[in-house]
């Protein structure tokens, strides 16, 4: 069982605003739910963020809501990358083990909440001799401040390819207030990426009945020209964003970095330490 470990901090940023709630501290070795712990009781909590919102579910025992576990939905996806979760109380259980907290927090669905993270990379440019920097699209989280790869929810029946396209545009490129930038992507996403990670993220915002889960997909542009036209600008839930060198280094949001290995892996590219 591969730990997850943001989830696990006491006063995770999303919760900032309602300070008051606090995980349970878990150890690692009380993260299985193989661990016995008897009167294990963490905070039920769902943000009244989520409450009546179209992109999220009813409480649990709300009348008439009986979703299909482990199934696709009607539009919602409630299938994990990573296998059958259990469900227990009428609640899906975390699959990678305790975070301290229950509930949903502030994410929207019950179990897998799914999104998609595009990762758009160039060369460095005007890097003459050497060895050759990765870059890649890097925003900054209005909700944590930290930065991240420039990814979103997959909204219900939506493709994943279209998240990718949408996400990159809404917060890398902010479509949303100039619609006229969406045509100078041209075909960058058209090819749906490589994937090279699919499945669970290690999010702050994970509880004990829901959790974040992703596909990472990667766009290069060898050459650089096209991708170096695009006008980068912050929007929707960013406020920054910025070509970035790939390393080992870099602190991002949840196991963003740990995608970006994947990525300089197969690009051959030294990650360090
Ligand atoms: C992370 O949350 C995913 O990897 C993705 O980057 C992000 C999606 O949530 P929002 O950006 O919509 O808040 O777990
Ligand atoms: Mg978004
Ligand atoms: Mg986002």
């Amino acid at each position: 069982l591969q730990l997850h470990h943001k989830c696990r901090s006491p006063v995770a940023a999303p919760y900032s605003r309602a300070p008051s709630v606090l995980r349970l501290a878990v150890a690692d070795g009380a993260v299985p739910w193989s661990a016995p712990w008897p009167d294990y009781a963490p905070r039920d909590y769902t943000d009244p963020c989520v409450d009546g919102k179209p992109w999220a579910d009813p409480a649990a025992d709300a009348e008439g809501f009986a979703p299909r576990w482990n199934a696709l939905d009607g539009g919602v996806d409630r299938r994990s990358h990573d296998g059958e979760y259990a469900v227990e109380g009428g609640r899906p259980r975390n699959p990678r083990g305790r975070t301290g907290l229950a509930g949903r927090g502030v994410l929207g669905r019950w179990g897998p909440n799914h999104a998609a993270d595009p990762i758009v990379t160039r060369w460095r440019p005007g890097a003459d001799g050497g060895a050759r920097v990765l870059q890649f699209v890097a925003i900054r989280r209005r909700d944590s401040g930290e930065w991240a790869l420039p990814g979103g929810m997959v909204d219900p029946g939506e493709a994943v390819s279209t998240t990718l396209r949408r996400e990159f545009l809404e917060e890398a490129m902010n479509v949303l207030q100039d619609p006229g930038r969406e045509k100078l992507v041209g075909d960058l996403f058209s090819s749906g990426g490589d994937v090279v990670y699919r499945g669970y993220v290690d999010d702050p915002r994970n509880t004990d009945n829901a959790w974040m889960e992703t596909v990472a997909s990667h766009f290069h542009d060898e050459k650089g020209d096209g991708v170096a036209a695009l006008p980068l600008e912050a929007g929707d839930d960013a406020v920054g964003v910025r070509w970035t060198d790939l390393s080992a280094d870099l602190k991002l949001y949840a196991s963003h970095s740990q995608f970006l290995k994947a990525v300089a892996d197969k690009m051959g590219v030294a990650w360090g330490a």
